[in-house]
């Protein structure tokens, strides 16, 4: 049951027949989901958390951009348009979005046949999200308008570090104590993770347009795990590409949970590794210059590095951010993505070498570059 609220919002939208049901989508850490079924057809409706995102307005026009430029090119090449990219479903107003007391809310086309997944647990599965992500960036390859950068410095590590240095200055939980331990997790590390970011400000690495939230279950697959859709755009935005090919990385090869609190169960597959990396490889392997290759087994360690970041400083501040079930759930969170991130550590030679045997049987020409040359 859902709050006689949201059949009030339901009517803005410029849905094809009355509203008959709306049931909760329970899923994702920030904005809440439902399910709006109508007399004829289903739709998506999410309130977007207008505290992380300070302007939606700005976020549903990169969305809107996005989905032109991705639907042009699906249709040119023989596709459904309505069924391999997002829709956004205007309100009878003609917006993006519908606000009120505060709130924005949006809606999309419900992808009738289209299944998630939450853990890749098939080689097939890997493969295909990867060729799915990959083919996402190659076709905005040429997207060329400035998108609005939604959340500011999102998976930018030195402005993470500005953040997390005010976060344990403020200690406004008074939990810092207590993790000490893992504050040094993210210390130790800091050196190393601003030489990948110096890369991409230096334009070492070339900024492309991004979906910054790569996850497994952003993505829509038919029955026969062909991909359908990439979902969840609301932080597409311009970065390097290979921020993408990291959080995917983290979020598929994971034997665990991603808030696993059983260690024992998180660690990166490495076969999943290799899966995942011959799906975007083959989709986009072509278009990467030499530092990206060079870099891209980097990225998975980056963005899992980042996202202990970002759940630990969420514990210190007091779960201001994520959605959490229990009061140690960003904690929980934390550790769990620390133990994955051990695990590439631990697995990075053989990560590197997949790469460049992926490479180079497909080939390309591949030689490996010591971290610190500047060649573009
Ligand atoms: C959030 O949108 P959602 O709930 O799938 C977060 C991602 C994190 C992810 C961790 C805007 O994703 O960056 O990687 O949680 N999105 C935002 O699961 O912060
Ligand atoms: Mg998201």
């Amino acid at each position: 049951m859902v709050d006689k609220h949201l059949y009030d919002i339901a009517q803005h939208f410029a849905f094809d027949a009355p509203v008959r049901e709306i049931t909760a989508l329970g899923e994702g850490y920030i904005n809440d989901t439902y399910i709006v079924i109508t007399e004829r057809s289903r739709y998506i409706l999410q309130r977007k958390n207008h505290n992380i995102f300070p302007d939606v307005p700005a976020m549903m026009d990169n969305i809107a951009r996005v989905t032109a430029h991705l639907k042009a090119k699906v249709a040119a090449a023989g596709g459904d348009p309505e069924r391999e990219v997002l829709t956004v479903v205007r309100t009878r107003e003609g917006a993006l979005y519908h606000s009120e007391g505060g709130n924005y809310w949006a809606a999309s086309l419900y992808i009738e046949g289209s299944v998630t997944h939450d853990v890749a647990d098939t080689p097939r599965l890997a493969y295909m999200g990867g060729r799915g992500i990959g083919r996402f960036q190659a076709m905005l390859a040429d997207f060329n308008e400035p998108l609005k950068e939604v959340i500011k410095g999102f998976h930018n590590i030195r402005w993470r570090f500005e953040q997390w240095d005010r976060s344990l200055a403020a200690n406004r939980a008074g939990r810092k104590e207590t993790v000490t331990e893992e504050i040094e997790w993210i210390e130790s590390r800091r050196a190393q993770m601003l030489t990948f970011w110096e890369m991409v400000e230096r334009g070492i690495l070339p900024t492309r347009i991004t979906h910054n939230d790569t996850k497994l279950s952003n993505i829509l697959f038919d029955q026969n795990d062909e991909v359908l859709c990439v979902i969840d755009l609301d932080t597409v935005m311009s970065s390097t590409s290979l921020n993408d090919f990291g959080d995917a990385i983290r979020s598929y090869t994971n034997t665990g949970a991603e808030d696993d609190s059983d260690l024992s169960r998180v660690a990166m597959n490495i076969e999943t590794f290799r899966h995942y990396t011959a799906g975007y490889l083959a989709e986009c392997g072509s278009t990467m210059t030499r530092n990206e290759r060079e870099w891209l087994a980097f990225s998975a360690l980056y963005i899992t590095y980042e996202q202990v970041l970002r759940f630990l400083m969420d514990y210190i501040d007091g779960d201001t951010y994520y959605k959490t079930a229990y009061p140690t759930h960003n904690l929980v969170r934390a550790r769990a993505q620390y133990k994955l991130l051990q695990s590439m550590e631990e697995q990075y030679d053989t990560m590197q070498a997949i790469v460049k045997e992926l490479l180079s049987s497909s080939g390309e020409i591949y030689r490996p570059l010591n971290h610190l040359t500047a060649d573009a």
